[in-house]
């Protein structure tokens, strides 16, 4: 399939698995699983129109592996980035000592004044290498990384995910554990 157009359908899956699923007349479990034959037959948009293969296209070759397929086939999910609230069963696990958030220069005074909260999201979201961070941080304008020191934030009781495609998530961090790498 054309690439543009597996982008296009890409990123009308996001936003239907992790905000708007009223968007392709579909409904998702508490887990966040939609079905994928609810996708396929629920949505009438010809624009939008899902098919098993083209799922099947999206969930391998996207660049941050969003979407997982259930065991049996029957449903998919994103795996992080929800904004509405979803239980994706992730257990607590150890960070690396350090991770870092990306974000634009104009959000700076406001995380450092009240820490890095979740805004739209249910989670902060936090990668292990500056390039993601710097890539994250450029969707929203200049970039500006601030480096996260977790070993801190773990000391102090601070519980941290990771889901299923890398993505380290934790509900707010404090500005106390925060620095402003670049
Ligand atoms: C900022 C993408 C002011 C925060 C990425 C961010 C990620 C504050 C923005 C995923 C603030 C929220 C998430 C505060 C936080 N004052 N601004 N107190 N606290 N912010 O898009 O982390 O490509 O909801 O710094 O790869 O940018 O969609 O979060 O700039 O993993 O799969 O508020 O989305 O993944 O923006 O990105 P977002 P994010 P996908």
């Amino acid at each position: 399939m054309n690439h543009n157009r597996l982008t296009s359908l890409s990123k009308f899956l996001s936003l239907v698995l992790r905000h708007k699923p009223e968007a392709a007349n579909i409904t998702v479990d508490e887990h966040g699983w939609a079905s994928i034959s609810d996708l396929i037959n629920n949505n009438k948009n010809p624009r939008n129109k899902f098919t098993r293969e083209i799922i099947e296209e999206i969930v391998k070759t996207d660049e941050k592996q969003r979407y997982s397929i259930s065991p049996d086939g029957n449903f998919i999910r994103a795996n992080q980035g929800h904004s509405f609230k979803v239980d994706l069963e992730l257990k607590p696990q150890v960070p690396p000592p350090i991770l870092y958030h990306g974000t634009a220069t104009r959000f700076i005074d406001s995380i450092f004044k009240e820490g890095l909260k979740p805004m739209s999201r249910l989670q902060v979201h936090l990668s292990k290498d500056i390039e993601t961070a710097r890539k994250v941080g450029a969707r929203h304008g200049k970039a500006a990384i601030i480096e996260i020191d977790t070993a801190k934030m773990q000391n102090a009781g601070y519980v941290f995910y990771i889901s299923e495609n890398g993505v380290w998530l934790t509900d707010k961090v404090p500005p106390e554990f925060m620095k402003v790498l670049e």
